[in-house]
């Protein structure tokens, strides 16, 4: 039998982005595994991603179009043909269109990290629709806004000079789990003698490897950061000359940070106020005093509360302060993905909405439960087209998410690879291909290199590319403009078709030949400033924010929900909820291959055997945590792993697949954070309380 390699990407939404090889057997890929040639994939795979061969010819697979049956949300489906479908599904969206097509709502967001897959041709589609736009903001909104108003973009340091960093701060970021070849570089660094400092309310698998874990509340991130920046002008231990040069507002940042001296910090924070000047001392001494890189990876965890865009714009603000940037592996890197000129425009041609360029109603997509029940959604939203998402599993306050997809007169249509809980809730399920069967083109928001892929494998059964999808939905509609016509090859060579030499000349041939290219950026970014604010230059003061009516500084922004903001509150309900990534599933993806989901176990609560004698709840039992928007029974799982007044679930399960059908998001919250419009996953009181057997 003959045997190839395929050059491909992992599609999934993970800094990393690693490049793989697909081992392709008489038409069957047997294997995938990480090219070792690409610097940041380095030959290795996560455990999830090695499972890939699991994932696409699970039993579980979609493989033909299925109509409903059964009640919504019952997942009992009819199998159907494609002419069938794409005639049900275009003869609805027809009809809604006539009286208004903002009506039509699409919902995604990065099951595939891909731009042919993702926003290309289903971009056009509901462009040329007028369809209403959806407002991305599910995971990175906040911290995008944060840091956007410090640098310009999602720009910060080469994670290929991770390892010349000396002292690392792991903020909000917990790469064991979410970024394991950045985790690489990092250990690389600590046998360089690099100190490592975890900042967590939880002691995840990577906190507990470091030098040092501060275990903050949840949501009080700013408040450290300020307090850092209070010692390091007061002691002095600052960078003039680069403070000078490169940044904007330093006198009034100077005036903001006396308002968070270290014993008011340790208040907010609730650590010990020496942990606040040492951490301050040993950033400051290490950049300023021994010129030595150091570097802050700014994760997502701590971006996902009522105060999430502020604590990403203060964490930003650090580095210029002690000229960090002066040094390979130096800095701050949040998310890369600003140094990416691809070409969205000409995939997506917003220039097709009718009335162009006005723009159609746009939908929250963190707030999707109240925008499908209020009826104050004017137009109401008639249909719903979910693709690369699972929101009755993902999405907050996933009561009224599920009560929203419920809607009978709601036409839902949703494109999977997989039966989720989203696909129980569509009218039509359309099976999607998965990444071995389809080409596509990646970037990354880890590091800075473009990634071809190559499909492996046939479709499988009837499955279809999401391109493709979306390509019959415009013949059917009657849609006629030629862009409709392109092919996956032709829309990958759209997105690099840029005219940008400085940052690097790409073709597609090439790419696909190689399957991954760098692009030309120098190796310390800002060492010569060049940021893409308007200034130019590390923004401590936005003009911009001031103008918008925003707080021009960073500031401290209280949780929505804490004792701090909500005294009442938090008498009723005590314990501040995260729910962070299990290592083994990818947000829902993954929660249904079996090997991955016997690693996981079950859906457990982590509690401090504190918190959890004072509730009389012993380790294993079955406990009920709760608030005013609904509860879940899970295992109490006793560990000093979380903080005392903070309980942490790992996620995201699939709410079938849950022993008692519910998963975290049953208690999480719609409200939103300071800038951005992003949700608050981890601003969430709870109580916990043990159930007792024979009770409900
Ligand atoms: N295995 C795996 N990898 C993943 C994912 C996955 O689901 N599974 N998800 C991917 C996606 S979509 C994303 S966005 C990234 C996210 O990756 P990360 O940037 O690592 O962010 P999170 O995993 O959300 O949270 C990281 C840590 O932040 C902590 N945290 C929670 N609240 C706060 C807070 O207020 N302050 C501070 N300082 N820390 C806090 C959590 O306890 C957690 O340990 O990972 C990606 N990679
Ligand atoms: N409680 C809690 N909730 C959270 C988070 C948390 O930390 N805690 N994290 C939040 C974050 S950071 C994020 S990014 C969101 C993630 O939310 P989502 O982006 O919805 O991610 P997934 O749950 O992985 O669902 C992606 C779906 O896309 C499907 N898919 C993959 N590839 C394709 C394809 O090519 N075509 C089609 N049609 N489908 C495909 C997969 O099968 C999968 O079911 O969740 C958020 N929700
Ligand atoms: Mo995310």
């Amino acid at each position: 039998m003959s045997t190839r390699t395929v050059r491909a990407a992992c599609p999934h939404d993970c800094p990393d982005t690693c490049a793989m090889l697909v081992t392709v057997e008489g038409g069957r890929a047997i294997g995938v595994r990480g090219d070792p040639a690409h610097p940041p994939t380095g030959g290795v795979l996560c455990t999830k991603v090695a499972r890939y061969t699991e994932r696409t010819y699970h039993p579980g697979r979609l493989l033909h179009p299925l109509k409903r049956l059964g009640r919504k949300g019952e997942g009992r489906f009819q199998r159907i043909g494609w002419e069938e479908a794409l005639d049900i599904v275009g003869s609805r969206l027809k009809a809604i269109a006539l009286r208004d097509p903002q009506g039509i709502l699409p919902y995604s967001y990065a099951g595939t990290m891909g731009y042919v897959q993702g926003e290309s041709m289903a971009a056009r589609f509901f462009h040329r629709l007028g369809a209403s736009l959806l407002e991305r903001t599910i995971c990175a909104a906040a911290g995008s806004a944060g840091i956007k108003h410090t640098y310009g973009g999602g720009l910060g340091f080469d994670v290929d000079f991770a390892d010349e960093a000396k002292l690392i701060l792991l903020w909000g970021c917990n790469p064991i789990t979410s970024s394991l070849h950045y985790w690489t570089r990092v250990q690389e660094a600590k046998r360089r003698g690099a100190r490592l400092i975890a900042i967590d309310p939880y002691r995840s698998l990577t906190a507990e490897k470091c030098h040092q874990h501060i275990a903050l509340l949840p949501g009080t991130d700013s408040a450290l950061a300020l307090g850092m920046m209070h010692v390091l002008i007061r002691e002095d231990l600052l960078d003039h000359d680069y403070i000078a040069q490169h940044t904007v507002g330093f006198d009034a940042l100077r005036e903001r940070v006396l308002d968070y001296p270290p014993e008011r910090v340790a208040t907010i924070c609730a650590i010990p106020a020496q942990q606040v000047v040492e951490l301050a001392l040993a950033y400051g001494t290490q950049a300023v005093t021994a010129r030595e890189p150091v570097a802050i990876r700014i994760g997502y965890g701590l971006q996902r509360t009522h105060g999430g865009s502020q604590a990403v714009r203060a964490l930003a603000c650090l580095p210029g302060l002690v000229g960090a940037w002066r040094h390979r592996g130096g800095g701050a890197l949040h998310s890369s993905s600003g140094f990416f000129p691809l070409n969205t425009d000409v995939l997506q041609r917003p220039d097709l909405i009718p009335g162009w360029p006005k723009l159609p109603r746009a939908v929250n997509m963190s707030t999707i439960g109240d925008a499908l029940l209020q009826a104050g959604t004017k137009p109401p939203i008639e249909a719903l087209l979910v693709y690369n998402a699972n929101p009755v599993a993902v999405a907050p306050d996933s009561a009224r998410v599920a009560a929203g997809f419920a809607r009978e007169d709601l036409f839902t249509v949703v494109l999977e690879q997989f039966q989720t809980d989203t696909a129980d809730y569509a009218d039509i399920v359309l099976p999607a291909t998965t990444q071995l069967e389809h080409l596509d083109i990646h970037k990354s928001y880890g590091h800075t290199y473009v990634l071809a892929n190559n499909p492996a494998i046939a479709p499988l059964g009837e499955a279809r590319p999401n391109s493709e999808i979306f390509r019959l939905l415009a013949r059917q509609m009657g849609f006629d403009d030629p862009c409709f016509g392109d092919s996956d090859e032709t829309l990958a060579a759209q997105a690099i078709d840029f005219d940008d030499a400085r940052t690097c000349h790409m073709d597609w041939e090439t790419l696909k030949r190689d399957g991954w290219a760098k692009l030309k950026l120098p190796e310390a970014p800002f060492a010569q400033g060049g940021f893409k604010t308007p200034s130019g230059k590390c923004e401590f003061y936005s003009a911009q924010l001031a103008a918008a009516g925003q707080d021009p500084l960073p500031g401290f922004v209280a949780p929505h929900e804490s004792a701090l903001s909500n005294p009442s509150l938090a008498q009723a309900y005590p314990l501040a909820m995260i729910s962070p990534p299990a290592r083994h599933f990818l947000n829902s993806s993954f929660a249904n291959v079996e090997s991955l989901r016997a690693i996981e176990g079950e859906p457990v609560v982590h509690i401090h055997p504190t918190d959890a004698a004072e509730r009389d709840i012993g380790d294993g039992q079955a406990v009920r945590v709760f608030n005013g928007r609904g509860h879940l029974v899970l295992k109490a799982r006793l560990t000093e792993r979380a903080r005392r007044g903070v309980v942490v679930i790992p996620s995201i399960w699939w709410k079938k697949l849950s022993p008692d059908g519910r998963n975290a998001n049953e208690l999480t919250s719609q409200a939103l954070t300071d800038l951005g419009k992003a949700p608050t996953f981890y601003d969430c009181l709870v109580e916990v309380r043990s159930v007792v057997p024979g009770a409900s």
